[in-house]
């Protein structure tokens, strides 16, 4: 089954608004320059006070075929009483088509739960945006052997009782703890391991084969222009999540072109 792929920017807690407004700007002009890789679609994801400036910039680039606005985060209350949250509702009215949930540094520094993370899932969904799901083991989870274990438990709970349609429309980003920010990555080998054999085994028993067939799997932790082409080089890998080499314009539009 043909997949597109899915490169996706977070760029966590950088760039003021206007600092994002004008590295997107610059970012899709370098990317509608050159030709469209086939079968990739971007996702750009800066943070809550400038998704309407990067909106803004993907309408006027044109390029909102390929080029999509995303979140880092959502609270799973449509509204009311929750200070500092955003909905899912906002998210879509504010242009997003996808939503990070999950991600490790939320889950370690924040205490996200599983079963947290399963309602922000769910909240996406019912708002017409498509999660990225973050799962990942830690070092020391690596250590132990846990890897399989943590990484069916957190995707276990996440798709907890969602219809198989609708899982076959999630995106799955594997990044290990261990290799987040740390220049240290997975080896193409390592990633495709649990990406096929942990997470779209999983996909595949729980929810059969069409969902585990149209269900995208990334790969994330220190992507970089250097090492895409290793992930790439398995049909089982999906595009990438990637942190620091999103934030310069050069670097990302080199793992965007890579992504075909
Ligand atoms: C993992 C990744 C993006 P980086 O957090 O989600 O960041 O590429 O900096 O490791």
């Amino acid at each position: 089954m043909s997949r597109s792929r899915v490169i996706a920017g977070n760029w966590k807690m950088h760039k003021t608004p206007s600092e994002a407004r004008a590295f997107a700007r610059e970012l899709l002009a370098q990317l509608g320059g050159a030709a469209r890789p086939e079968g990739v679609e971007v996702v750009l994801c800066p943070s809550f006070p400038a998704l309407t400036a990067v909106h803004a910039e993907i309408e006027r680039s044109g390029l909102g075929a390929w080029v999509s606005l995303g979140a880092q985060d959502l609270y799973w209350e449509r509204q009311g009483a929750f200070t500092g949250e955003v909905s899912g509702p906002m998210l879509a009215d504010a242009g997003c088509r996808y939503v990070i949930v999950g991600h490790s540094e939320r889950r370690h520094l924040l205490g996200e739960s599983d079963e947290w993370v399963a309602r922000k899932l769910r909240a996406a969904l019912e708002s017409g945006l498509t999660p990225i799901l973050c799962v990942g083991e830690t070092l020391e989870e690596r250590r132990q052997g846990l890897t399989e274990t943590v990484v069916s438990r957190q995707l276990e709970t996440a798709l907890e009782g969602l219809a198989a349609g609708a899982v076959a429309g999630v995106v799955v980003a594997y990044e290990p703890v261990w290799a987040i920010g740390t220049g240290e990555n997975a080896t193409g080998e390592e990633a495709h391991r649990v990406i096929d054999g942990v997470i779209r085994s999983r996909v595949r028993a729980r929810f059969g084969e069409e969902a585990a067939g149209r269900l995208r799997i990334q790969y994330g932790g220190s992507v970089n222009p250097a090492n895409i082409g290793e992930f790439m080089a398995y049909p089982s890998i999906d595009g990438a999540l990637v942190g620091g080499a999103s934030l310069k314009v050069d670097s990302f539009t080199a793992i965007v072109a890579a992504g075909r």
